[in-house]
């Protein structure tokens, strides 16, 4: 396999609105997240993925951009991310960016031209389409509810496409004129210093422009945007995903060898190596099949609880399916995700020993790891209450369909307080300060109230803490000496046979680590194969200093605690 710069990194996703706020305002912002690069640096992180950044209206934090060219002012100035950028590299660090390039901001110069002259040239930078019989064009669901078509305001039967909220109007992609605009603003951001982009919603662009309604899936009449996807990949008119893309990429990141993170649901699965190849339309994309597990296309009222023989089941799978087409981007959470230790634990794990135990084995699994802010020292969900607590406008959308499929009031509270994507939105924990040092304003988000607890003062000065652990584990990772293990090695199921074990090898050219971590209520001890019986422990969640380490290993055998986790390797 042909090595890229990438391959051996850490990567760490920054809610900008949330991380950092430098001048009181309550609002995270650019010179919050400069004040933190050495904080990230000693963590050991390598890529900081900045979620937008943007002028916008924030109907959607910051995913509804007006001005591609602009930094939001509550965020700070250019001049702020010029700053941020060159102390980054400064520290041997990357930037890189959010782009979202399937719809902007209805509040975007050209949306605003187009309203106003629905006939003119405007227009055609997006999809506008008359009615039929009296109605939307088509009865396509949209991802945050509702019909994806919106009545142009003033407009008997006139219509435009919005796969996400009525305020984020989808680009047309078949728009020479948008297509070169948007070419020409990626070059632009690669041109001042950005490493790369995460690459929003990147499979909804393609669209079958006859627009074609499907057979409904729920009681609304209308059908999900997996459908409308799925339609328009079997649309033979025009150039295909892959073809966009390829040309995506080689008039834009390929002048950089930049660092991309595809946002890519919904892929057919012959298409990974298009993908993810040596040659894909991406470096990574990321890996969403535990989020997928939990969460059905359908929504939260039909989400199911996590069993850990099918949550095992799955990670094996994927990563038996994808390792040899390329890098996947792993993920414990992120902004759209509850926090990933108040879902996939065991309730007999406490949380704070079990995200060390969630961090080893995510971690250290093939690919790219992504952290996200306040992963690193074991931030939860946040235990909203009542609705008006939420700020996310998917979330109500996920209480009223709960609702309409005959959940109570009070369950579907409990639904959305699991699943809501502001658990992961609350301001990130910086110490016990009032406000956990966030700002010293009003946050303009409610800060989880655990963290007089949960907070980096508190961790960096305790050696056990979640954080001192995450800095150990990624060091391991980033280890030269194991590379050929962590980064390039085979990944291979181990020990199977033990129902509550979550095991596994990375077996690489001189190196074979094999990690174990037990994810039952009791004490295990495991037989170790032959060739396993020389070990050297490398790391163990549960060691305490003064101590040896808390695993108990005899020649051919190893006890594991509850929440234990080890990394061996293999003499
Ligand atoms: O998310 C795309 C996407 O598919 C989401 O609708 C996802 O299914 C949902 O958040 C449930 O987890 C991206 C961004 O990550 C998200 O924050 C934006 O709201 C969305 O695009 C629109 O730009
Ligand atoms: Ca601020």
């Amino acid at each position: 396999m042909l090595k890229k710069w990438w391959h051996n990194k850490v990567a760490y996703q920054i809610y900008p609105k949330s991380f950092m706020d430098s001048n009181g305002d309550g609002i995270g912002d650019i010179p919050g997240i400069t004040s933190r690069l050495d904080y990230l640096k000693d963590l050991g992180v390598d890529i900081l993925w900045i979620c937008p950044v943007y002028e916008s209206p924030f109907v959607d934090q910051g995913y509804d951009i007006s001005d591609y060219y602009k930094i939001a002012d509550c965020f700070g100035t250019m001049e702020d991310f010029d700053r941020l950028i060159g102390e980054a590299k400064k520290r041997g660090m990357y930037v890189i960016m959010d782009l979202v390039i399937n719809h902007c901001s209805d509040r975007h110069e050209w949306f605003q031209k187009a309203l106003a002259a629905p006939e003119g040239e405007y227009a055609e930078r997006f999809y506008f389409e008359k009615g039929r019989d009296g109605r939307e064009p088509s009865n396509y669901r949209s991802y945050f509810g509702g019909n994806m078509w919106e009545k142009v305001p003033g407009k008997e039967d006139l219509y435009y496409l919005h796969s996400f909220a009525k305020q984020q109007p989808d680009l047309n992609w078949n728009n020479e004129y948008v297509l070169n605009y948007l070419y020409d603003m990626v070059n632009w951001w690669l041109d001042k210093g950005v490493a790369g982009f995460r690459v929003d919603a990147i499979i909804n662009i393609r669209k079958n422009t006859e627009f074609p309604s499907y057979e409904a899936d729920g009681p609304d009449g209308l059908c999900s945007v997996d459908k409308v996807i799925e339609g328009a990949a079997k649309y033979d008119k025009g150039p295909d995903i892959g073809e966009m893309l390829q040309d995506l990429k080689k008039n834009t990141f390929d002048r950089k060898e930049a660092f991309t993170v595809g946002e890519v649901f919904n892929m057919q699965e012959d298409e990974l190596t298009e993908f993810i190849g040596e040659n894909g339309h991406f470096s990574t994309i990321f890996d969403f099949c535990l989020h997928i597990l939990t969460n059905c296309e359908s929504g939260w009222y039909a989400a199911r609880k996590i069993i850990f023989s099918e949550m095992r089941q799955t990670i094996f799978d994927s990563q038996l399916a994808t390792q040899h087409a390329g890098f996947m981007a792993n993920i414990i959470e992120n902004h759209d995700e509850p926090r990933g230790i108040s879902v996939f634990l065991p309730e007999w794990i406490d949380k704070q020993k079990g995200a060390k135990l969630f961090g080893t084995v995510m971690l250290l699994l093939h690919g790219i790891p992504f952290i996200y802010q306040g992963q690193e020292i074991g931030m939860t969900n946040k235990e909203f209450k009542s609705l008006d607590e939420y700020n996310d406008i998917y979330t109500i959308d996920q209480y009223r369909q709960a609702v309409e499929h005959g959940f109570t009031h009070q369950d579907a509270l409990k639904l959305c307080a699991l699943y809501s994507r502001d658990n992961a939105r609350t301001p990130m924990q910086w110490s016990s300060e009032p406000e956990a040092g966030f700002t010293t304003g009003k946050p303009w988000f409610v800060v989880n109230p655990n963290y007089k607890e949960i907070n980096v003062a508190a961790q960096e000065n305790d050696e056990a803490s979640v954080l001192n652990y995450y800095k150990e584990l990624i060091a391991l990772r980033k280890t030269p000496e194991y590379e050929d293990a962590f980064v390039y090695g085979e990944f291979e199921p181990a020990y199977q046979e033990y129902e509550n074990i979550l095991a596994y090898y990375r077996r690489g050219d001189s190196n074979t680590i094999l990690v174990i971590s037990n994810w039952g209520s009791g004490e295990q001890s495991i037989l170790l194969k032959k060739d396993d019986s020389e070990i050297k422990i490398l790391l163990d969640n549960m060691y305490k200093s003064g101590s040896q380490y808390g695993v108990d290993v005899k020649p051919d055998s190893i006890k594991l605690l509850s929440g234990q986790a080890v990394v061996l390797k293999i003499q």
